[in-house]
Order: C-alpha cells, then sequence, then structure tokens
C-alpha cells in the first residue's frame, strides 16, 4: 500500500468521500491540515498546489492528485471499491458525479452560511435536492439495495451518503419520505470501519449560526485558515 496523504482544511466537504473510503477498507492515511503540510499559511501554499485549491492526495510523497472525484476513484480503485465491468464502472461514477453537483452550493452552505444567509440559502435548495433524492431513491430499488449496486458498497455510495448526511443539516426529516434511502444511510454507517470513522471525525456544531469542527476537543472556526 503506498503512503497517503490527504491535505485539506478546517470543514467537512470535498475529503469525505474519500476519507469513508479509506475507513471503509482500512486503509492507512493521514489528514493533515493546508498549513501543517505545507508549513505556511493556505494564501502563500496555494500556487504550489495543481489547481489552487484543495483536496490533494499526496502518494508516497511525489504525486500530487487534485480534484475529489479524481482522488475518490483513485482510491477506489487502489481499494477495491470498483465493480469488475468498465459498464458498471461508469454507472457508479454517474452516480457518484450525481452526489458531487450538490458540492456547491451545499458544502459551502452548510460549513460557513450563518443567520439570514444560510436560511435563504437552505430554503432555496431544498426543493432541488428533493428532486436528486427521488433520484437516488428510484436508482436504489435498481439493485434491490442496500446500496445502489446490491449489497457490495462502490465509492459513489460514501459520495451520496456524504452529501445526504450533509442536507439533514437543513432537515432532520429530509428523508421521511425515502424509505429506500433511510436503509442506505443506516447501511453506510453499518460498514464496518465506517462507523468508527463517523464517530471520530470531527463534529460539526453552530450549523447556520457559529459553525465549527470539534478537533482534538476544541471548537474551531470552519475555513482554510490555521486561526
Ligand atoms: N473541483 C474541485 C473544487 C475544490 C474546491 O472548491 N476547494 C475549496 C475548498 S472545498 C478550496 O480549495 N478553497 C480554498 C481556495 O479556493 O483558496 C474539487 O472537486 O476538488
Amino acid at each position: 500500500m503506498p503512503e497517503l496523504r490527504l491535505v485539506y482544511f478546517k470543514m467537512r466537504a470535498l475529503a469525505e468521500a474519500a476519507q469513508l473510503v479509506l475507513a471503509a477498507t482500512d486503509t492507512p492515511y493521514t489528514y493533515e491540515m493546508a498549513w501543517d503540510y505545507f508549513g505556511e499559511p493556505w494564501p502563500e501554499a496555494k500556487p504550489k498546489v495543481p489547481f489552487r485549491q484543495l483536496p490533494m492526495l499526496v502518494v508516497d510523497g511525489d504525486t500530487k492528485i487534485a480534484q475529489s472525484g479524481a482522488v475518490v476513484r483513485y482510491l477506489a480503485e487502489l481499494t477495491g471499491l470498483l465493480p469488475g465491468s468498465s459498464k458498471q464502472r461508469a454507472e457508479v461514477d454517474a452516480i457518484f458525479e450525481a452526489s458531487q453537483e450538490w458540492f456547491n452550493p451545499l458544502n459551502p452552505t452548510v460549513n460557513f452560511a450563518v443567520g439570514d444567509d444560510f436560511a435563504a440559502k437552505r430554503e432555496a435548495q431544498l426543493p432541488g435536492l428533493h428532486l436528486r433524492l427521488g433520484d437516488f431513491e428510484r436508482l436504489l430499488g435498481q439493485h434491490g439495495g442496500p446500496f445502489f449496486f446490491g449489497d457490495q458498497p462502490y465509492y459513489c455510495d460514501f459520495g451520496v451518503f456524504h452529501h445526504v448526511d450533509l442536507a439533514h443539516f437543513f432537515d432532520a426529516s429530509l428523508l421521511n419520505d425515502y424509505p429506500r434511502l433511510q436503509t442506505f444511510m443506516s447501511a453506510v454507517r453499518g460498514v464496518t470501519g465506517v462507523q468508527a470513522y463517523l464517530d471520530r471525525r470531527p463534529e460539526l456544531i453552530g450549523v447556520g449560526s457559529k459553525p465549527q469542527l470539534v478537533i482534538d476537543g476544541r471548537p474551531e472556526p470552519t475555513g482554510v485558515m490555521k486561526a
């Protein structure tokens, strides 16, 4: 197994599917804040990464993989979370990409927006989220569940899990009308390694008012800066 260093920030967003894949497959890696990895504040380090944004996966100290989708697909291949046929790999990827479409504005809203701005963004997003939840609900019926392709999770399951999990900050009863998605969320939580990851990851608190991540027991503002 290569040495894996996942570099990102203080937020629950684009590094989450990658970490779920790593947790589900018990794959060793380190998670490093940008300022720790680079030894300087993010604005100074920014020009040193391929597309001036994170996450980035550093493999064996030399290969730098940018773009969250590329990171997850690389990890899925490395850890065996890809189906055998190229047709089914494309179907898995389509579901992963459908979940990635939620990234913006869902992730920044949950991690950063406050007050009236948060409320307005939540109300604006909910109808579109429900349309896509309906798609996911239907697709979960295709292979009998509990995952999108039956009883074996692939990386798309972790992308969808992350975004649906995050959307719960908008509405705790989000999945009331989606029984297959409820079963799916429980099944992902039940994957060996995933529950332990969910228990140990920094808790996201104060969403909509004062978003913070509880890191080593200390609430810290979400963001791209150390302090
Ligand atoms: N398409 C990119 C988007 C990456 C992205 O938007 N990263 C944000 C954090 S979620 C970032 O680096 N923000 C800091 C900045 O732009 O300086 C991906 O999927 O990785």
